[in-house]
């Protein structure tokens, strides 16, 4: 009996341990978690960069993300991607960007992102950009995100070979 109450407890630790390693490293403010933060690498003279994230709302209340700065471009827009008359267009998604509680809100290429325009210098894969978020429940933090090369379509593109 103590043999299988002590198998039962290992196995408990197990599952908690493997749990534990699917969540991914992420960075938190207030209830909102921000994870795989990354911005794709620019075309030489191309008017913007788009930036790409997961944010997680581990609360029980809606949050949203309401506005994103940054000292390395002249403006940061939250976009929407939106099928019209079957044209994919972009537009700035008005009043920010909704997080229902539990979820998880996914920016990635062909959805919602976050558009740099005006870049004061073209940025190379490697590199960093410092992004302010500012969220309407949680608060502000600001993240660095990893500038991925230019045909990567994920956070962890650059990491497969
Ligand atoms: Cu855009």
């Amino acid at each position: 009996m103590k043999h299988a109450l002590g198998a039962a407890l290992w196995a408990a630790i197990a599952i908690a341990t493997l749990a534990g390693c699917h969540r991914e490293p992420h960075q938190a403010v207030g209830a909102i978690e921000v994870a795989r933060p990354w911005v794709r690498a620019m075309a030489p003279h191309a008017p913007a960069a788009g930036g790409f994230m997961a944010l997680r709302n581990t609360g029980d209340a809606a949050d949203r993300l309401l506005s994103v700065s940054s000292a390395e471009a002249e403006r940061v827009e939250i976009h929407e991607v939106v099928m019209d008359r079957g044209v994919m267009r972009m537009r700035p998604l008005a009043g920010g960007l909704a997080l229902p509680a539990g979820a998880t809100v996914e920016l990635k290429p062909g959805g919602y992102h976050l558009m740099l325009i005006g870049p004061r210098r073209r940025f190379a894969a490697g590199e960093e950009v410092a992004m302010r978020l500012v969220f309407a429940r949680a608060g502000t933090t600001e993240v660095r995100f990893a500038v991925r090369p230019l045909d990567a379509t994920s956070a962890d593109g650059a990491a497969r070979h």
